[in-house]
């Protein structure tokens, strides 16, 4: 694995796109290589702007990427682009009908485009996306733009770690409105109102007004704008709307904020997968949950046996890092 890495590192750093595809799929895979691999780049970070593109399915956020994607080119920027699909088993499978409409965008060398879909558990699929956006800002892609269907809390949780979220509505999804409220609304940078063609966008609009100018919003008021994407209108107000927050959040010194936070939650979610892991090998989460039902045990009492099956386990008193299918190293052998 460690070979393979030395050769797929530097052609990953010159955006080789094989070796960028390569990279991809080692962290979709998971275990030791999408550790190591993330450890290797992560010092090559933090240059790329990275934005996430959701809301409900068929707002038209594919078709918003591709023209953002047209318009960064453009200007000669090179864009990499994740499309994360929760539904889809396959990996690519059900955004074929994307990959037809971005056929153009394909044959461009500065451009970078792949599909994300679960591979087991969906945990999973929210930490390798965003060890794809680590891998594509290593590459040096200048734009990196993550789209997800905004539905469940794991795609949340993708969006959460990027600069910029953008939200993609469409006229007439009243009811939809509410209902994603919950969770992507409150995350929200720049709200998108697409098929700006169709009736019912000015209501749509005054919707979304109403609900910023109820919540809670620091400095920055997410500004709404108007896209009818399919023919390219307004999505250059979108780019600059993203460059206007993205130089918010450098002046205000919200960027580093925001990336601390980011790492935060990154390291939250790899601990506590981990900690369930090692319950797991030490005692066995699903043993004791079954003893527990059967004694009636409370669920604290059950969190701690097995919590204190992991501090007391002989892999956590020698400091060996664990990862999905066995220790790698000690701590020490693996500090650069
Ligand atoms: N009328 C109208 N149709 C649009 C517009 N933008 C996109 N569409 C169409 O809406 C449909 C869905 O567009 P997509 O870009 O695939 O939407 P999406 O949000 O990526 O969909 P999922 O990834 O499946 O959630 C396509 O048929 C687009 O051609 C628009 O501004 N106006
Ligand atoms: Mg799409």
């Amino acid at each position: 694995m460690r070979a393979n890495l030395d050769d797929l590192v530097p052609r990953l750093l010159e955006r080789q796109p094989r070796a960028v595809a390569r990279a991809i799929s080692v962290v979709e895979d998971g275990g030791a290589g999408q550790r190591e691999l993330v450890r290797r780049v992560y010092s090559h970070i933090g240059r790329a702007k990275v934005v996430g593109i959701t809301g409900p399915p068929g707002a038209g956020k594919s078709t918003l990427v591709d023209r953002l994607a047209r318009h960064c080119r453009a200007r000669g920027e090179t864009v990499g682009i994740l499309a994360v699909d929760p539904t889809s088993p396959y990996t690519g499978g059900a955004l074929l009908g994307d990959r037809i409409r971005m056929q153009t965008l394909y044959t461009d060398p500065g451009v970078f485009i792949r599909s994300m879909a679960t591979r087991g558990a969906m945990g999973g699929l929210a930490r390798a996306s965003r060890d794809a956006v680590d891998l594509l800002d290593a590459a040096g892609f200048d734009w990196i733009l993550l789209e997800t269907v905004g539905v469940g809390q794991d795609e949340v949780d993708v969006v959460r770690t990027v600069d910029t979220v953008a939200v993609v509505t469409v006229p007439g999804l009243g009811d939809d409105i509410q209902a994603i409220k919950a969770g992507i609304l409150e995350i929200a940078d720049v709200f998108v109102v697409n098929k700006a063609d169709r009736e019912g966008v000015e209501r749509t609009t005054r919707d979304l007004e109403m609900m910023l100018s109820l919540g809670e919003h620091g400095e920055w008021l997410p500004p709404i704008v108007k896209t009818v994407a399919a023919r390219d209108e307004g999505v250059d107000q979108v780019l600059a709307a993203v460059e206007r927050h993205r130089e918010h959040l450098t002046a205000s010194g919200e960027m580093d904020r925001r990336r601390r936070a980011h790492l935060r939650l990154r390291v939250e979610t790899i601990l506590k997968e981990r900690i369930v892991a090692a319950a797991d090998r030490v005692l066995g989460v699903e043993r004791e949950v079954e003893r527990g039902f059967e004694q009636r045990v409370d669920p604290y009492r059950v969190a701690d046996r097995l919590f204190s099956g992991v501090l007391h386990s002989e892999e956590v008193d020698q400091g060996i890092v664990e990862v999905e299918g066995g220790p790698v190293g000690s701590l020490e052998e693996r500090a650069p």
